[in-house]
This record gives structure tokens, C-alpha cells and sequence, in this order.
């Protein structure tokens, strides 16, 4: 079977894209390839940050990988968090604390429409790939829901009447940034 780096440590991800990618490829994750270095997230668009960590992988150990680089962007904030999604509160990962800053600063504006995006880039055969995903919807006054990661219990999608934190990982896969961009990889993988 082919073998495909996902060029995340994020395990959430991991996950939501082997649940899609199913049998075809088997799927490394960094952790995998032994890799441990911290790729620098330098980029001012998905695009350029989702191709710093495909290269890098591509360049360091010869193997055709993939990495995706989402974000939440919101209107009434200019697009932000955008790239900054990660690291909106201060410190990169903290996803309660990016929630916090995230409510503070739209505090009671009407305005609550955002989207999540998804860009991932792929490099195979020495050859290099984008696709991308977006999933519109609302920011919730207050936290809803459990699962998934990162902003999702503040994220209603449009069409629905809960948040990504209250669906499962097939329901949030069907419609989220991720599942579409993903389902566009497998499309392009699956082709003959
Ligand atoms: P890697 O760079 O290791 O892949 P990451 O957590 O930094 O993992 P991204 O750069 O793709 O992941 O995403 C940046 C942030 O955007 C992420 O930390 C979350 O805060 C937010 N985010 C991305 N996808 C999300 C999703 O499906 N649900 C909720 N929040 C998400």
C-alpha cells in the first residue's frame, strides 16, 4: 500500500482525515517518521503555511506528504483569527483561551458570520498540489457541545442548529473545511 505523510501533531486531524482517506493509502503521522523538529508557521495565508510544512517534510525526508493549515475567520473582526487561529490567546494551542479573546472581542456585536478554511498542500511524485474547503456559519455567544477541538463549540454552521463541538466526527466531516478539502485530495488520489 502507498504511504502518504499528514504533516500534523495535531491528533483531532489526524483522525477527522484518516476517517476520510479510508483504506486507500496508508496514512503517517510526524510522529510516525520520527520527526520532532517545530515548523515554523511563518506564512500570511493558509496557502503559504500549509506549503512551508509540505516542503519542509518533502525536503527533509524524500516522502510525498501532504499538510493542511485552517483557520477561522470573522467578519466583523476583519477576518480574524485567520492564520493566527492557533495562537490568537497567546500561546499556541490554547484553545480556551483563543475562545475567550474570540467572544471579549466580538462581545455583543450582531454580526456573528464566519467561516472556517482549509488549505491543504499535497507534493507527490515531485509534484506539488492545493485544495481547499470552507464551511460558512455563526459564532455562538457561549460554548456549546464537547467534542472536536479547537473553536468548534462556538462554531454553528449554516443549515444547522448546533455547533461542531455537538456532532459527531462523521456529521462534522460531511460539512466541515477540512472534509471538503479532504474529499478533494481523495478525489485526486482515487483518480486513475
Ligand atoms: P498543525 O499545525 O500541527 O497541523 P494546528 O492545531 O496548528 O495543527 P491548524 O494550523 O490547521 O492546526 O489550525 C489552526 C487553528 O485553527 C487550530 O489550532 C484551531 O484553533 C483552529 N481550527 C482549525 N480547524 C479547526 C476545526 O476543525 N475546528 C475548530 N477549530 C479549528
Amino acid at each position: 500500500m502507498r504511504q502518504l505523510v499528514f504533516a500534523t501533531n495535531n491528533k483531532h486531524k489526524l483522525g477527522e482525515v484518516a476517517a476520510k482517506i479510508g483504506d486507500s493509502f496508508k496514512l503517517l503521522s510526524l510522529d510516525d517518521i520520527g520527526c520532532r523538529d517545530e515548523i515554523e508557521e511563518t506564512g500570511l495565508t493558509f496557502t503559504e503555511n500549509a506549503a512551508l510544512k509540505s516542503r519542509f517534510i518533502h525536503q527533509k525526508y524524500k516522502l510525498d506528504c501532504f499538510a493542511d493549515d485552517s483557520g477561522l475567520e470573522v467578519d466583523a473582526l476583519n477576518g480574524e483569527p485567520g492564520v493566527f487561529s492557533a495562537r490568537y490567546g497567546g500561546t499556541h494551542g490554547d484553545h480556551e483561551a483563543n475562545m475567550d479573546k474570540l467572544l471579549k472581542n466580538l462581545g455583543d456585536n450582531p454580526n456573528r458570520k464566519s467561516r472556517f478554511r482549509t488549505v491543504i498542500s499535497l507534493i507527490m511524485d515531485d509534484k506539488e498540489l492545493f485544495f481547499e474547503g470552507a464551511v460558512e456559519g455563526t459564532i455562538r455567544h457561549e460554548r456549546t457541545g464537547t467534542g472536536g477541538f479547537g473553536y468548534d463549540p462556538i462554531f454553528q454552521p449554516d443549515g444547522h442548529d448546533i455547533t461542531f463541538a455537538e456532532m459527531s466526527m462523521e456529521e462534522k466531516n460531511r460539512i466541515s473545511h477540512r472534509g471538503r478539502a479532504v474529499e478533494q485530495l481523495t478525489a485526486f488520489l482515487s483518480a486513475p
